[in-house]
């Protein structure tokens, strides 16, 4: 009954991901009373509300965060996000209402860095088509110059968003490929500049001279549909697209018209305009291109330390200390 009585005491955290390790669990139940979610449905979903009620803290990963949602947790001091993408925040509403929400940067680099560059050897030595062709009982004809596929080494490059994943990336391509790189982003990279060569270049020029464009910006008003048919068109037709950033930045039909129309050769594909992808989607009846269920950050490690870190970041947030990753400074106006 006391224990019962003091474990009421401690403030609540709703946690709403599924397999949030549970070492992070115990971690945050040392000071926090600790309500798990491994998923949200129809079933769940009036009891996640009812627990929201008296939350002050919200550990999750994708989940939209908007009015609505903010509206049944009137005690929420922090969001913290098992994620470097924050789209599913709604910042605006969450300042507001002084809300903290943080992410996870920095920990993933290099683990969604290695999902890239599976997804460039992937595309363009066919490597899923071959396995299949090898499964399914089939072997080389002569010199099986039908099973060829592309070099990787020493192509060209072009990254569009150089953060902490486009810079890894660049690293790899660059001291593990001889690739040239080029980049496009918001401002200057100048440590990219130096340690790999990298060259700052205009969209059009990277999609002009790229064998290999890889997409990683954020999902921001600014950059929905960034890549488009204008783009496709002026793009090699030899040219592979990898997209491991949020699929919204992607005209996906302008995507599906570039392959059908052999306007570019193939693409690798993390994300999707709509997830789950429709098992309807013309780009999974394609040879040409490789899909992944959004995994770049996916393996144990990497999915302990985000989680770690976004533990992290709750528990700051709540002991009233300015949390290591938080997004919006905004939403400290009154409390710091
Ligand atoms: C997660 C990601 O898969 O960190 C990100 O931005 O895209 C991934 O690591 C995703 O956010 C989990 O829903």
């Amino acid at each position: 009954m006391e224990e019962r009585g003091l474990l009421h005491m401690k403030p609540k955290i709703v946690v709403a991901y599924n397999k949030v390790s549970p070492k992070v669990l115990s971690f945050l139940s040392e000071s926090y009373h600790v309500i798990n979610f491994d998923k949200l449905d129809a079933q769940t979903l009036p009891n996640f509300y009812q627990e929201l009620g008296d939350a002050h803290g919200l550990l999750t990963a994708g989940l939209k965060i908007d009015s609505a949602l903010l509206n049944r947790a009137p005690q929420l001091k922090i969001v913290s996000n098992i994620s470097v993408g924050y789209d599913n925040l709604n910042l605006l509403e969450l300042n507001k209402r002084n809300v903290m929400a943080t992410n996870t940067p920095g920990v993933l680099n290099d683990t969604v860095a290695d999902t890239v560059m599976g997804l460039i050897l992937a595309v363009a030595r066919r490597i899923p088509e071959l396995d299949q062709h090898v499964k399914t009982g089939n072997w080389k004809v002569e010199d099986g110059v039908n099973l060829y596929g592309n070099n990787v080494h020493h192509k060209v490059l072009g990254i569009i968003g150089m953060g902490g994943i486009g810079t890894a990336v660049a690293k790899r391509a660059h001291f593990g490929f001889d690739m040239p790189i080029l980049y496009h982003n918001r401002s200057r990279h100048t440590e990219a500049e130096q340690m790999v060569n990298a060259v700052y270049c205009s969209l059009e020029e990277l999609c002009q001279q790229s064998d290999f464009m890889c997409l990683l910006t954020p999902l921001t008003p600014q950059t929905v549909k960034l890549i488009g048919e204008k783009e496709f068109k002026q793009m090699k037709s030899t040219a592979i697209f990898i997209n491991a950033s949020r699929g919204a930045t992607v005209d996906e039909q302008a995507l599906i018209r570039a392959l059908e129309n052999k306007e570019i050769l193939g693409a690798g594909l993390d994300v999707f305009e709509q997830e789950p992808v429709s098992p309807g989607n013309k780009l999974l009846s394609m040879d040409n291109v490789v899909a992944l269920p959004h995994i770049g950050s996916a393996t144990h490690e990497t999915r302990l330390e985000m989680a770690m870190l976004a533990a992290e970041n709750l528990v700051s947030g709540l002991q009233g200390k300015m949390p290591p990753n938080l997004i919006n400074r905004e939403a400290l106006k009154n409390l710091f």
